[in-house]
């Protein structure tokens, strides 16, 4: 099934000039971007998109780390889109994440990982309505 997911170019890759070849791989797997921008993230942004993990070790870097800097926010659409991206994203921690994967190739730390991706289609709609407008997103 046709599907849009969410994802984020984390401020280390925005700041290491990888956007381009990130972007590159994603398209290349046949996604289609349905919205995109370069934004910084707001306090109240990030709380809401890493809600899930209040009150684990990592949360205050999580937080602080996704403020750092510009970050590239982005609706794909595809086939699958949720699960494919997810693979091609790779293993939270780069260094177990294969080879050939954006997080395997990319990925600097477990917090610098390179690009966050949504989990669930839920999740996708949740997250993507924290940084963008319904009208925003286009109908390919
Ligand atoms: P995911 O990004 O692969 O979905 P999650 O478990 O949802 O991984 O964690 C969200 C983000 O939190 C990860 O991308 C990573 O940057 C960070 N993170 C996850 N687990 C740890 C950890 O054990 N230590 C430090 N940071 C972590
Ligand atoms: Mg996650």
């Amino acid at each position: 099934m046709v599907e849009k997911t969410f994802a984020i170019l984390k401020p280390e890759t925005v700041a290491r000039g990888l956007v381009g070849e990130v972007l590159r791989r994603i398209e290349q797997e046949g996604f289609r971007i349905c919205a995109a921008k370069l934004v910084k993230a707001t306090e109240k942004q990030a709380e809401k998109l890493y809600e899930m993990h209040v009150g684990k070790p990592f949360y205050k870097e999580l937080l602080s780390h996704i403020t750092s800097g510009p970050i590239f926010v982005m609706v794909v659409e595809g086939e699958s889109a949720v699960q494919r991206l997810r693979a091609l994203v790779g293993a939270t921690n780069p260094a177990e994440a294969e080879k050939g994967t954006i997080r395997g190739d990319y990925g600097l730390t477990v917090t610098k990982n390179a690009i966050h991706a949504a989990d669930s289609q839920e999740n996708a709609r949740r997250e993507t309505a924290i940084f963008f407008a319904p009208e925003e997103i286009l109908d390919l």
